[in-house]
């Protein structure tokens, strides 16, 4: 019951967000095994809108070794699959309309209309958000957070729990660092242990490093 006026609403909204946490954890596990008896590599990747994941993923997809297919999450439109599918990468679009994340049963759904072949990495990208895809685990191996020169420094520290749930983080547009105000020493410091690679996903520096990271996948 509410503390403030008795009418018992505060309450049952937690519940009810616990109960939607709990049933996408559930699928999420399911997920995770069904992934693993197909040999899936899943890589979840997330940002703010505008990060640079489509223009990281084409880069990647253009010379990646491995067969690889993607799952694209924008509340509307195809435009990203599109891109996805230019690259000669088979893709599936997701439209989550008013919401503003991918969800466990949302991933198997598109994962089994994409039918990836056994051993492929799996691009997840997001919808664009700092903060609600963090909740939702989708059964990936692993989390990669977008974050650009452009958004500014703070960023780890304004939506900590996106952050602390990655397993990488990726800082892109390092073509644009004369140009803004972005301390990457600091915002290296604000992420701590956690791994950080500094590329352009437009010009390309760094982005070696990264497609060494995903091979080790
Ligand atoms: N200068 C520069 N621009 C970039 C870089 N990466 C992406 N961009 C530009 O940033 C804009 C957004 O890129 P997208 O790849 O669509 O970003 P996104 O994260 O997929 O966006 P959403 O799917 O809408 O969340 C485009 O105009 C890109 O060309 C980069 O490394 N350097
Ligand atoms: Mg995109």
């Amino acid at each position: 019951m509410c503390a403030t006026c008795g009418c018992g609403h505060p309450h049952e909204e937690i519940t009810l967000e616990q109960k939607v946490l709990a049933r996408n954890d559930h699928l999420a596990a399911h997920n995770r095994d069904w992934f693993a008896s197909r040999s899936l590599r899943v890589i979840n990747l997330m940002s703010s809108p505008g990060s640079g994941k489509t223009t990281l993923l084409e880069r990647t997809l253009r010379t990646f070794p491995g067969p690889a297919a993607v799952i694209e999450g924008d509340q509307e439109t195809a435009l990203d699959a599109d891109r996805i599918r230019a690259t000669g990468v088979p893709a599936v679009q997701v439209n989550t309309g008013a919401g503003c994340h991918l969800d466990a049963a949302m991933v198997r759904d598109a994962v089994e209309r994409l039918d990836p072949v056994p051993g492929s990495w799996l691009f997840v990208e997001n919808v664009g958000n700092l903060v609600c895809p963090a909740l939702f685990d989708l059964g990936e191996a692993a989390r990669v957070v977008v974050v650009s020169v452009t958004e500014g420094t703070d960023k780890p520290l304004k939506y900590p729990a996106m952050f602390a749930a990655a397993d990488l983080v990726v800082v892109n547009k390092l073509d644009l660092l004369p140009y803004v105000d972005f301390d990457l020493d600091l915002c290296r410091k604000y992420l701590g242990p956690r791994e950080v690679l500094a590329l352009s996903a437009t010009r390309g520096d760094g982005v070696d490093a990264w497609l060494d990271w995903l091979l080790t996948k």
